[in-house]
C-alpha cells in the first residue's frame, strides 16, 4: 500500500511545527537522557483544525494498512482527543484505557463496552520506546480483545517499533523522526547541524532490550540524575523544584529533626544550622512555649538561610478532619510549614482533604511510604499503595518519608529518617542506618537527622559531618 498522502506531511510538519510540537535545544528527558529535541503534541488540543487533520492521517494510515477493527483506544492522554475524533468522525466505538484505577466503585481500568474477542486498534501520538502503547495494549489484551497493530504519528525511531515486533503489536507510524528532520530541513526551519546531532542522539539511544516494561536503553544504564536536572523536569512539583534547586545550590541533602521542646532553642538551631541544611523538621506539638510569633521566626529564618520547613504531623485521619488539623486549630501548620506529611492507612481523602488547603497555598506533602522502626507495618503492598497515591495525587504530594528509593521516578523526592553514623537504635524501637547506605546504597534523596545531631557536644560540628556524608554518597552515586 502507499504511504499515507505523503503530499499532506509537509504542509502538516509545518503546522505542527508551528504548534511548537517540536522543540530543538537541550532537553532532560525522563529516563535521565539529555535529548536534543522534545516532541509535545499535548498543544494540539489548544487547536481544532490541527487535531482534526493529525486524526485524519492517523485513520488514513489504518486504512491504508487494510487494518480492519471494531474498536479504538488511544494511549492516555495525548493520544485519547485524537482517538475520539477518529471515532466520532467515522463512528467507530471508542474506548478509554484508565491511567488510575478509582479507588471507589467498579476499579474498571477500560471504560467503554468491551466484547471479548473483538479486534482493538491502538492510536499514539510518539513512540521512543514503545513502552506506552504496550502498557494499553497489555490492559486491552488482559479484558480478552486481539490487539494487533498501533498507528502512531510519529516513530522517533529509537528502537519501540522493533520492541513491539517482538510483542506481536505492528506498529504503523504516519511519519518518523528522521523524516521530520528532512522536511523541516528543507523549510530552513532547523540547520543541517541540528539535523546531525537529533540523528547522532537517536543513533546512540535506541531501545533494544525485550523488556517492554523497562525504559532502560540497551547501550546506556539509566543515568541517575542531578538534583539539578531534577529542579527542571516538567513533571517536578513547584515545591519539589525549589528543594532541589536549594539542594544543588547548598550543596546539602541534610535535614534537621529539631526535636527540641523549648521555642529558643529550635531558634537557635535555625540559626546557627541554617546555613548548611536544606530542610529543617518540626514536631510543633512537642514545644511547650508555642506561639505564632515563634513560628513567623522560624519561617523568616528559613527564607534567609534558604530552607524548607516541613511539619512531622502525620496526618492520619479522614479528609474532613485532617484539612481542620492542618488548616487551623491552635497550630495553624498550613500558615507557616511548605511541608507536611500523612499516613496513607485513610486512603487517598486525606491526601485530598489536605490539598484542598495546601495546594492552593503552594504547599507540599510528602506520604509515609516506609517507617524506621522496628516492626513497622509500612512494608510491600503498603507502600505500593503509598506510591500510587502519589502518582496519583502529584499535584500536592512531592515525594516520600521511606527507608530506600519507592519509586524511579525522578520528579519524587526521598526522605529517609533513622539515621546515625553509628548503626544501632535507641530503646523504643527506632533503628539507625548510616548516611552512606541510605543515600549510597538505598537510593534516598535527603537524610533526616535528629539526636545524632542534637545530642552531640557540638551540634553545629556534628551537622557539618553528617551533611559531608550524605552529600559524598549523593555524589558518589551520580559519578557510577
Ligand atoms: O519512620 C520514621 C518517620 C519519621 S518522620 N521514623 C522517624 O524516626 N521519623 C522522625 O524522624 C521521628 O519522629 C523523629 O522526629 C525523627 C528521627 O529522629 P532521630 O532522633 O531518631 O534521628
Amino acid at each position: 500500500m502507499a504511504p499515507p498522502a505523503m503530499e499532506a506531511l509537509p504542509p502538516l510538519v509545518t503546522a505542527l511545527y508551528e504548534a511548537q510540537a517540536f522543540k530543538f535545544g537541550k532537553f532532560v528527558l525522563k529516563s535521565g537522557l539529555s535529548s536534543p529535541v522534545y516532541v509535545d503534541l499535548r498543544g494540539i488540543v489548544s487547536r481544532p483544525q490541527l487535531l482534526k487533520q493529525v486524526a485524519e492521517i492517523l485513520f488514513e494510515t489504518a486504512q491504508n494498512a487494510g487494518l480492519s477493527f471494531d474498536t479504538v483506544c488511544g494511549v492516555p492522554y495525548t493520544a485519547l482527543p485524537l482517538a475520539t475524533v477518529i471515532c466520532s468522525t467515522n463512528n467507530i466505538p471508542m474506548l478509554i484505557r484508565r491511567k488510575e484505577t478509582k479507588d471507589y466503585g467498579t476499579k474498571r481500568l477500560i471504560e467503554g463496552t468491551i466484547n471479548p474477542g473483538e479486534t482493538c486498534l491502538i492510536i499514539e501520538d510518539v513512540v521512543t520506546s514503545g513502552s506506552s502503547v504496550w502498557e494499553t495494549v497489555e490492559v486491552l489484551q488482559r479484558e480478552g480483545l486481539k490487539v494487533t497493530d498501533a498507528i502512531v504519528l510519529l516513530d522517533r525511531e529509537q528502537g519501540g517499533k522493533a520492541r513491539l515486533q517482538e510483542q506481536g503489536i505492528r506498529l504503523h507510524s504516519v511519519c518518523t523522526l528522521s523524516k521530520i528532520l528532512e522536511i523541516l530541513e528543507q523549510q530552513k526551519k532547523i540547520d543541517t547541524e541540528m539535523v546531525g546531532e537529533v540523528k547522532k542522539f537517536i543513533q546512540d539511544n535506541i531501545f533494544v532490550n525485550a523488556e517492554l516494561n523497562g525504559t532502560v536503553p540497551a547501550k546506556k544504564p539509566l543515568k541517575e540524575l542531578s538534583f539539578a536536572m531534577r529542579a527542571q523536569l516538567p513533571e517536578t512539583h513547584p515545591i519539589a523544584s525549589q528543594l532541589f534547586r536549594i539542594m544543588e545550590k547548598k550543596q546539602t541533602n541534610l535535614c534537621l529533626s529539631a526535636d527540641v521542646t523549648e521555642a529558643k532553642e529550635l531558634l537557635h538551631l535555625a540559626a546557627t544550622l541554617g546555613p548548611i541544611i536544606c530542610m529543617l523538621k518540626t514536631h510543633v506539638d512537642i514545644l511547650n512555649d508555642f506561639s505564632m510569633e515563634v513560628m513567623e521566626d522560624l519561617k523568616a529564618l528559613g527564607k534567609f538561610h534558604e530552607f524548607l520547613i516541613f511539619e512531622d504531623r502525620k496526618f492520619a485521619d479522614i479528609g474532613n478532619t485532617v484539612k481542620k488539623q492542618y488548616e487551623g486549630g491552635v497550630f495553624k501548620i498550613a500558615s507557616w510549614a511548605n511541608l507536611v506529611n500523612a499516613h496513607v492507612v485513610p486512603g487517598p481523602g486525606v491526601v485530598k482533604g489536605l490539598s484542598e488547603v495546601g495546594t492552593p497555598m503552594h504547599r507540599g506533602c510528602l506520604l509515609i511510604a516506609e517507617m524506621s522502626s522496628s516492626g513497622s507495618l509500612a512494608t510491600g503492598d503498603y507502600t505500593k499503595a503509598a506510591v500510587k497515591m502519589a502518582e496519583e495525587h502529584s499535584e500536592f504530594v512531592i515525594g516520600f518519608v521511606s527507608g530506600s528509593r519507592v519509586t524511579q521516578k525522578p520528579e519524587f523526592v526521598h526522605l529517609t529518617p533513622g539515621v546515625q553514623i553509628q548503626s544501632g537504635g535507641d530503646n523504643l524501637g527506632q533503628q539507625y542506618n548510616s548516611p552512606q547506605e541510605v543515600i549510597g546504597k538505598r537510593g534516598s534523596d535527603i537524610i533526616i537527622v535528629g539526636r545524632g545531631i542534637l545530642t552531640a557536644s557540638d551540634p553545629l560540628e556534628a551537622a557539618k559531618m553528617y551533611r559531608k556524608a550524605a552529600w559524598e554518597a549523593y555524589s558518589t552515586r551520580l559519578a557510577v
